[in-house]
């Protein structure tokens, strides 16, 4: 059997069970790798300083084996980490890919980083390859890798998958160099999005813009090259998610916030703090149904989590500053002296931890304004408890709302919406609640992160010498 080597921008050397916290990438593709084994390659999550802030004094790539995977690691200078990741990756796709262009930054210098890093993450690996590996390179930090691959002389077959949406082409091509990356991920021999409707968006524009063509079958012929394009929806390990909701860190975690609650019922919102996640709009849902229903005021507790995230990037700063001040306002308003409604947390917990408080809550509140997938969905359905299971409230913007139909659908802007979907989800019968997860636990077995991680490689390992 071939090899698998791994490639993503961030590379966190620990076992799955003992991820304290890790997002949703790290997550995925521990467990695709704890089986099978093979190389992780990528970015260390060390800056370096050069002597002359360009390339020298750069060192190759840090190998070593834990168990069954071996890691590469390489470090990025200052001035190349600022440009390829706090710039280019997370001021211009993140929020490019997400519809937000009023947050988008069209910087030429980053761009220029960007490829100048992906080249680097080319000749750092290529020493490491063998010429059977089967290459899986993963999200939007790393789109031009292939070409700088095949550019070295690499011949591998490489696929790619983006763990974030693909936008409509009325978004993708106010990129400027919407071009040149497209090229980029027709350089791969298997494309993976998330749904249907990122592939859609894809097809649409090789279509539209490059001339191409795309079938039904998944088939894509564009700019000379021949690839295969399909959704592969990510899913999570729902064993391990079990038994982390019943292990006894998540129990006595749980046990401490219960007793807290004095039998109110707990609603949660669980994410990194990120203005794709619509945290904003989910408070003032929250305050919403307080406004309209005094019933249920000191009834309920609503516990957000936000760990923090890309702190360097002014963007999140300014977001934390909206939730600090929007916490305030809602807790300064509804309170009374025994009854706090809102508990802001801005850190993360661990992953137990998480867990025992998805399977003590009412309601998992998940209301993005646009995601690729959101595990935290997943997560939420399967720590449940079988017998008395919460509701899942998920936005139709994440990718994961078109699997999972036992939910409650809401628009996250639709304030109002969102509230009255919060009353009906606290007020839900427990036959309509088993029923409904009954069927969302069905649909996340069948899509777990063995049958993503399955499919995608069975669909690389066909395309030998295709392209
Ligand atoms: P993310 O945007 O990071 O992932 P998500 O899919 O929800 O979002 O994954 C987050 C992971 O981090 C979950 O496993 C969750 O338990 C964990 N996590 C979140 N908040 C935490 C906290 N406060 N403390 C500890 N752990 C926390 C990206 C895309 C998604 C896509 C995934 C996987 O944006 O759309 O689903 O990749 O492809």
């Amino acid at each position: 059997m071939a090899r698998l080597v791994v490639v993503s921008n961030r590379v966190t050397p620990i076992s799955g069970r003992q991820a304290a916290s890790a997002g949703g990438l790290a997550v995925g593709v521990l467990a695709a790798l704890r089986d099978s084994g093979g190389l992780w390659f990528g970015w260390s999550g060390e800056i370096i300083e050069t002597a002359r802030g360009d390339d020298a004094g750069v060192p190759p790539a840090r190998v070593f084996r834990t168990g069954k995977v071996t890691y590469g690691l390489i470090d990025l200078p200052e001035a190349e980490y600022e440009g390829f990741y706090a710039g280019f990756a997370n001021r211009t796709l993140w929020p490019l890919f997400h519809y937000r262009l009023d947050l988008t930054s069209f910087e030429h210098p980053w761009y220029a980083t960007y490829r100048k890093v992906n080249q680097r993450f080319a000749e750092a690996l290529r020493p490491l390859l063998k010429p059977d590996d089967v290459i899986w390179i993963h999200d939007y930090h790393l789109i031009p890798l292939a070409t700088e691959l095949r550019r070295a002389g690499c011949e591998n077959r490489m696929g790619f998958f983006l763990h974030i949406p693909f936008p409509a082409p009325e978004i993708y091509t106010s990129l400027p160099w919407h071009r040149q990356l497209a090229a980029d991920l027709c350089n791969y021999d298997v494309l993976g999005f998330q749904t249907a409707t990122d592939v859609r968006q894809f097809n649409n524009y090789v279509e539209l813009e490059i001339n191409g063509r795309a079938d039904r079958k998944g088939s894509v012929q564009a700019l000379g090259r021949n690839l295969h394009v399909d959704a592969y929806p990510i899913g999570i390990d729902v064993d391990d998610v079990t038994e982390m909701a019943v292990s006894p860190e998540a129990r006595r975690q749980a046990a401490r916030l219960g007793s807290s609650l004095a039998n109110r019922q707990l609603i949660i919102g669980v994410d990194r703090l990120d203005y794709t996640k619509g945290i904003v709009e989910r408070l003032r849902a929250f305050e919403m149904l307080l406004k309209a229903n005094a019933v249920l005021r000191r009834q309920v507790t609503f516990v957000q989590i936000s760990a923090p995230s890309r702190e360097l990037v002014p963007e999140y700063l300014e977001l934390r500053q909206q939730v600090e001040l929007l916490s305030g306002h809602i807790n300064g308003l509804y309170s009374e002296a025994d009854w706090v409604p809102l508990r802001y947390i801005n850190r993360s917990f661990t992953r137990r931890t998480l867990m025992g408080f998805f399977r003590l809550s009412r309601v998992g509140l998940v209301t993005p304004l646009r995601d690729g997938m959101n595990l935290v969905a997943m997560e939420y359905v399967a720590a449940q408890n079988a017998d008395d299971p919460g509701v899942l409230v998920i936005s139709r913007f994440a990718g994961c709302a078109q699997q999972l139909d036992g939910a409650l659908v809401v628009n996250p802007y639709d304030v109002h919406h969102v509230a009255d979907t919060l009353q009906a989800g606290l007020g839900m019968t427990l036959d309509e609640r088993q029923d409904r997860w009954q069927r969302m636990m069905q649909a996340i077995r069948k899509n777990d992160i063995i049958t993503w991680r399955d499919r995608f490689l069975a669909r690389l390992e066909n395309r030998v010498g295709v392209g």
